[in-house]
C-alpha cells in the first residue's frame, strides 16, 4: 500500500434491505450504486447495530452497542450530546492515525450540555468527539430547529432573528401543522403537526432563524457539495469523511428534478435522489484523481419503513416491492428487517470486485476493521464490541462474526410525543440461529412488527430468512443455550476478543 486510503462512510437513512436494485429491487432502479456494487463487494449478512438511527450511529462510531448505555434511544432535537468527548470514537482513532475527518448530514446524536442556545458556540458536538470539520443537521429531516451547523455555528444564521426550539410547548407565533393543515404539502400525524417550515409540519417547536432553515428540495444538493468541497480541500492527505445522507427518511420532499422518477412516489424518488448523489460523488472523486485511493463503505442505519408519520403515498404507491426483500418487517424492529441492510465496500484493487459476500458483519465492527487497516491499537477499554474484521470487509475472507447482537427499543407515546424510551429488546444471531429474546406482549409501530414476545423466539435463518416458524417450543436446549450466552454478552460488559 503506497498511502494510507481514504476512507468514506455513506450513511443512508432508513433505507431497506430490497430497497436498491443490486438487491434485488426490481421496481426501483439504483444504477449508480450497482456500479458501485460490481466494482467491490456486496454484503447479504451486513447488520446495522439498532433497529433505529441514533443507537446505530452511536454503535458504529464508538464501537461499542449502544444498548451497553443508557440514554441510547432515538433523541429530540435539543438532546445532550450523547457520545462524550474524551470517549474513543471512530473518528479519533482516524484522526490519530493522521487522518482529517469530517462529517456532512445528519448527526442526531445530541449537542451540548443541556439547553443548546441556538444562538451561539454549540459544543460538545461532532468537533469535540474526533471531527476536525462538520456540516451538519442537529437530528433528523422531521425534527426542529431545521437548521445546519457548520462546526459550532449554525450556518446562516441572523443574529436578529434569534432562534427557539421547545419540546414541549409552542414557541413564538408560527402556525402549526395542527393549527393549520391547509398549509402543508402534506398531511401528518400528530406528532408530526407542530412548527411548520418549508410547508412541512415538524416534531417540535421553533421560532426565529428564517435564513437559517433548510429547504428540504435542495438540501441533498447542498449537503453533497460540502462532501465535495471536503474531499477536494483534503484530496493530498488522507481523510474519513462520515457522509450521512437522509434519503429515505421522512420527510420525503425531493428535488424537483427526481419527482416523479421512480413511480412509487416521493419515498421511491428519494431512493432515485440518493443513487444520482452517490454517482455524482464518485464521478467528482474520479474527477479529483483519487478514486483508486479512496475506500467507499455504503450502508443504511436501520431498515425500512413506509409510512413513519407523513401522508406521503409511500404504502398505496408500493406496490411490488418490498423494501426489506426476503426479511420480516422492518425499521423499530427486532426481526431482521430491522437490521439487515444493504452493505457495500469498494477500493479498487483491494477490495474484491464482483463479489457478493456471506460473512456476518456488524457496523460496531468499522472502529477495529479500520484501525487494523490504518495501523492503530484499540484501547483495552474502548470499543468493547468491535471485531477485527477487515478481511471479509475487504472481501478477502467469508469469515465473518461468529454471532451478533441485533436490538431495538420500544415506542412509548407521553402526550403528544412518541419517544423509543421503552424495554430493550434483543435478539443474538449465532450461525444460522436466532434468539429473539423473551420481552413483552406483540407490538407494532406504524404497521412495523417489533417482533416481541413473552417468550423467547428461535428461527432457523438459513431455512426460514422470513422467521416464521418459532422453534423455540421444539428446541428448548438450543433456545435456552443461546438465551444463556445473550445474558452472558450483556454481563460481561463486552463482546469483543
Ligand atoms: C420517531 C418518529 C419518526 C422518526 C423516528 C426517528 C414519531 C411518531 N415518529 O419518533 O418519524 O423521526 O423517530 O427515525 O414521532 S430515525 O431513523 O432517526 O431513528
Ligand atoms: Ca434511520
Amino acid at each position: 500500500m503506497k498511502r494510507k486510503p481514504n476512507i468514506i462512510v455513506i450513511y443512508a437513512d432508513d433505507l431497506g434491505y430490497g430497497d436498491l436494485s443490486s438487491y434485488g429491487a426490481t421496481t426501483i432502479r439504483t444504477p449508480n450504486i450497482d456500479r458501485l456494487a460490481e466494482s467491490g463487494t456486496r454484503f447479504v449478512n451486513a447488520h446495522a447495530p439498532s433497529a433505529t438511527c441514533t443507537p446505530s450511529r452511536y454503535a458504529m462510531l464508538t464501537g461499542d452497542y449502544a444498548w451497553r448505555a443508557s440514554g441510547t434511544q432515538i433523541l429530540p432535537g435539543d438532546a445532550p450530546a450523547l457520545i462524550r468527548p474524551g470517549q474513543f470514537t471512530l473518528p479519533l482513532m482516524l484522526k490519530n492515525a493522521g487522518y482529517a475527518t469530517g462529517v456532512v448530514g445528519k448527526w442526531h446524536l445530541g449537542l451540548g450540555d443541556g439547553k443548546v442556545d441556538w444562538n451561539r458556540e454549540i459544543a460538545p458536538g461532532p468537533l469535540e468527539i474526533g471531527f476536525d470539520y462538520g456540516f451538519f443537521m442537529p437530528a433528523t429531516l422531521d425534527r426542529v430547529p431545521t437548521v445546519l451547523i457548520e462546526n459550532r455555528r449554525v450556518a446562516n444564521l441572523d443574529p436578529a432573528d434569534p432562534i427557539r426550539v421547545d419540546y414541549r410547548s409552542k414557541v413564538g407565533s408560527e402556525p402549526t401543522g395542527a393549527e393549520h393543515p391547509e398549509l402543508l404539502k402534506f398531511g401528518a400525524d400528530p406528532e408530526h403537526s407542530n412548527t411548520i417550515v418549508n410547508g412541512i409540519s415538524r416534531i417540535g417547536y421553533m421560532t426565529g432563524g428564517k435564513a437559517a432553515r433548510w429547504s428540504d428540495e435542495g438540501l441533498t444538493d447542498q449537503l453533497l457539495s460540502k462532501a465535495i468541497d471536503f474531499v477536494t480541500a483534503r484530496k493530498d492527505q488522507p481523510f474519513f469523511l462520515y457522509f450521512a445522507v437522509n434519503e429515505p427518511h421522512v420527510p420525503r420532499a425531493p428535488h424537483p428534478r427526481f419527482v416523479g422518477s421512480s413511480g412509487m412516489g416521493p419515498r421511491g424518488d428519494a431512493i432515485v435522489q440518493f443513487d444520482w448523489t452517490v454517482g455524482a460523488f464518485m464521478q467528482k472523486l474520479g474527477q479529483l484523481g483519487i478514486a483508486d485511493d479512496t475506500l467507499i463503505i455504503l450502508s443504511s442505519d436501520n431498515g425500512p419503513i413506509l409510512f413513519d408519520g407523513y401522508d406521503d403515498q409511500a404504502v398505496e404507491r408500493a406496490g411490488n416491492h418490498k423494501p426489506s426483500g426476503p426479511y420480516r418487517s422492518g425499521k423499530y424492529s427486532i426481526y431482521e428487517g430491522g437490521t439487515r441492510v444493504p452493505m457495500i465496500v469498494s477500493w479498487p484493487g483491494h477490495v474484491r470486485e464482483r463479489h457478493v459476500s456471506t460473512a456476518l458483519i456488524d457496523h460496531v465492527d468499522f472502529v477495529a476493521s479500520l484501525a487494523a487497516l490504518v495501523g492503530q491499537k484499540l484501547p483495552r477499554d474502548a470499543a468493547v464490541d468491535s471485531f477485527d474484521m477487515l478481511a471479509p470487509l475487504m472481501g478477502q475472507s467469508e469469515r465473518g462474526r461468529e454471532f451478533v447482537v441485533e436490538d431495538t427499543k420500544l415506542m412509548v407515546t407521553t402526550g403528544t410525543t412518541v419517544a423509543s424510551s421503552g424495554a430493550r429488546i434483543l435478539a443474538l444471531r449465532s450461525g444460522d440461529w436466532k434468539l429473539i429474546r423473551g420481552s413483552v406482549e406483540p407490538h407494532e409501530f406504524h404497521g412495523n412488527e417489533i417482533g416481541t414476545l413473552p417468550h423467547h423466539q428461535l428461527y432457523n435463518l438459513a431455512r426460514d430468512p422470513g422467521e416464521r416458524e418459532n422453534l423455540a417450543q421444539k428446541m428448548p436446549d438450543l433456545t435456552a443455550r443461546l438465551a444463556a450466552m445473550l445474558d452472558k454478552l450483556e454481563r460481561d460488559g463486552r463482546s469483543a476478543p
